[in-house]
């Protein structure tokens, strides 16, 4: 029997941005509806402090917010090194939806974003400032994202009609070089969705993912025959066997397949996701490989 509706999504603000997506798919909505609307939840939040409003700025102060969208369809939008916009998710679909390409970066994404309605908003919260005015007081180059400090948030929903979709959105790296872009925004390695098999999202070191294709080569390895499980911890073990310095970081991946199963492995401990479906609501800790 199939597992369905169910949502899935990255870390412990997963709970609540589940809870909006839920909301969508209980009434028979579209998974790509409930994704863009549970992402959004931790985007408005300026507790979370790498998604949206609150989010770490880069090393000189900016906030640059990376997202991409995912439907059932192949359709992608992607934004990159957007600023001043505080629901980088819906910009991504409106590009998705509303031009011919999948990705808008920078300056021409935040033109686009403004032209479509979207209101300018400074993201950079006292708290944040304060962070970014302490770590440059401080001197650390703090390069890595290190295993308290990514909680993007990635989310695959299957909704009743058995239809798979995902998001991913984040402002990135913490204190990251300007102009820095990781996997979140970009299809195949911070998000895949492929109808036929799964979908699959990545939180922590961009890099890793970027380097091995992380989210895709997931789904491709559902299509082989792999359970979520099995597919994330694969994933985590190609990126172990291939990258030296892998230990220094945290990666995560989580997947969900068309029968409603997910799985999720990660690097380090620490990493958790939340589900939520008609059994009701958890936070997982993740399986990982070095713990
Ligand atoms: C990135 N994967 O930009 C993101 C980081 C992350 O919370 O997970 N941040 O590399």
């Amino acid at each position: 029997k199939i597992n369905k509706p169910v949502v899935i999504s990255t870390w412990e603000h997963g709970l609540a941005a589940n809870k909006a997506a839920w909301d969508v798919l209980k009434k028979n909505g579209r998974a790509l509806d409930a994704v863009e609307q549970g992402v959004r939840v931790p985007e408005a939040d300026p507790l979370v402090r790498t998604v949206g409003l609150g989010g770490y700025p880069d090393s000189e102060g900016n906030v640059t917010l990376d997202a991409c969208i995912m439907d059932e369809n192949m359709n992608c939008g992607s934004v990159a090194y957007l600023q001043d916009i505080l629901h980088p998710i819906s910009v991504a679909r409106k590009v998705m939806e509303e031009t011919p390409h999948v990705m808008l970066v920078g300056a021409g994404a935040k033109k686009f974003a403004l032209e479509q309605g979207f209101a300018q908003q400074n993201l950079l919260t006292e708290q944040s400032k304060q962070d970014w005015l302490a770590w440059r007081h401080s001197g650390q180059q703090k390069k890595q994202i290190n295993i308290e400090n990514h909680d993007t948030i990635g989310m695959l929903a299957l909704d009743t009609s058995g239809n798979l979709s995902g998001a991913c959105t984040t402002s990135g790296a913490a204190f990251k070089l300007p102009g820095r872009v990781g996997d979140s925004p970009i299809i195949g390695a911070g998000l895949y969705v492929d109808n036929e098999v799964g979908a699959a999202t990545a939180t922590g070191m961009g890099e890793l993912m970027m380097k091995t294709v992380g989210c895709h080569l997931v789904v491709e390895l559902m299509r082989q025959g792999a359970s979520p499980q099995e597919a994330c911890q694969k994933a985590v073990e190609r990126i172990a066997t291939r990258l030296d310095n892998f230990a220094e970081f945290q990666v995560g991946f989580l997947a969900l397949n068309k029968a409603g199963e997910y799985g999720a492995y990660c690097i380090q401990p620490g990493f958790n996701y939340a589900v939520k479906d008609s059994r009701g609501e958890q936070l997982i800790d993740g399986k990982n490989l070095l713990g």
